[in-house]
């Protein structure tokens, strides 16, 4: 009823009776009532007044599955989509669906992570009503040993989404994060199901920082926020169906060649490493040396004191600038 009634209000220029309400929907008024409460809980702006009805003053920046469903009416990644208020973390939610069999395209956003997931255990931060907390399910018919590469292909859609909204510059630190002038504003943390030759299923975490207005003491100096960049706070279900919408052909493109044949020269754009010189941080194993771009199987190539071109293979890997973060 929730949804009928939401509906109803953004249909409607002036105010919705609640008689009509009632009558509509075969509900009594203080069933209505109730369901308004709801609604206002949920963050939804909505008036009422003796004799004249309900009026719906603002649309709330909330993410519930009937707003979802108006932003990603055209879309087919995003289809079914799960809403959670505050969950552990958005990826395992999407694990367990995908388990239950939940089909490609779908889509699990959550207003707060009690557990959100980095890399390697570190842990995201993830609070609540600023951010974007979204995890993707992915069923694609290819080898598991090629899935890494589906955060790459993520970043360019989340790059281009975010650019396409806010007009904000949005560069690729390979291989999983977005930042916007030296500073990180997106994490994506890509997980597989797969067994032998066989991918089950695959899950696109993606962590924005949209409207946050600061940042913890332990991440000040390498986080940043849409709204810190640009001044303005954007409505989060905008950039999540612009993700979406850039997404589809990137993917579509990907699945095509198992490879980033199609997305070389667009990614090459966006690589903030590029030509810069490189820190790779693996376990045990640190070097430097200048990065020269990505080769078509998404291995960063990097050019090392010696001369040699080393193929750098994404998944847990780290790379930082010689001087900083970037
Ligand atoms: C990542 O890991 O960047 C992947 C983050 C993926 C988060 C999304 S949110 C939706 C979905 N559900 C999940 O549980 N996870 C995904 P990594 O490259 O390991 O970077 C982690 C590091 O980034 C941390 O150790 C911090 O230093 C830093 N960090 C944590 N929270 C941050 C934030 N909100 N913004 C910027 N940096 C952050």
């Amino acid at each position: 009823m929730k949804s009928e009634i939401i509906r109803k209000l953004k249909e409607t220029d002036g105010y919705v009776s609640g008689q009509h309400l009632c009558e509509t929907l075969g509900v009594s008024r203080t069933a209505v009532w109730k369901t308004i409460g709801r609604l206002r809980d949920e963050g939804y702006r909505i008036e009422a007044v003796r004799n004249r009805g309900y009026r719906l003053l603002e649309t709330a920046d909330v993410l519930t599955e009937t707003e979802c469903r108006d932003y990603l009416a055209d879309r087919w990644l995003g289809n079914p989509v799960y809403c959670f208020g505050e969950t552990d973390s958005t990826n395992i939610r999407a694990k367990i669906l995908a388990e239950k069999g939940a089909p490609e395209g779908t889509l699990v956003l959550a207003e707060s992570q009690t557990a959100g997931k980095g890399r390697r255990g570190r842990s995201w931060v993830s609070p609540p009503g600023e951010g974007l907390w979204f995890s993707l399910v992915l069923r694609p018919n290819i080898r598991p040993s090629v899935t890494p590469l589906l955060t790459l292909v993520a970043a360019m859609a989340v790059a281009a989404g975010i650019e396409d909204v806010t007009g904000l510059p949005a560069r690729i630190k390979w291989p999983n994060d977005i930042v916007i002038s030296g500073k990180k504003v997106v994490g994506i943390l890509t997980e597989l199901s797969a067994e032998a030759q066989e991918t089950h299923y695959v899950v696109v975490g993606i962590g924005i920082n949209v409207n946050m207005t600061e940042f913890p003491e332990e991440i000040r100096g390498t986080a940043t926020s849409l709204y810190l960049e640009s001044g303005n706070f954007f409505n989060r279900l905008s950039i999540v169906a612009a993700v979406m919408k850039r997404m589809e052909p990137y993917y579509k493109s990907y699945m095509s060649t198992c490879n980033l044949e199609g997305l070389h020269e667009e990614y090459m754009k966006r690589l903030v490493n590029l030509n810069r010189e490189v820190m790779i941080l693996e376990p045990g194993k640190e070097r430097r040396g200048v990065c020269e771009g990505i080769d078509r199987n998404g291995c960063l190539l990097v050019r090392g004191e010696n001369g040699n071109v080393e193929r750098v293979i994404s998944g847990e890997v780290s790379v930082r600038g010689i001087y900083g973060y970037v």
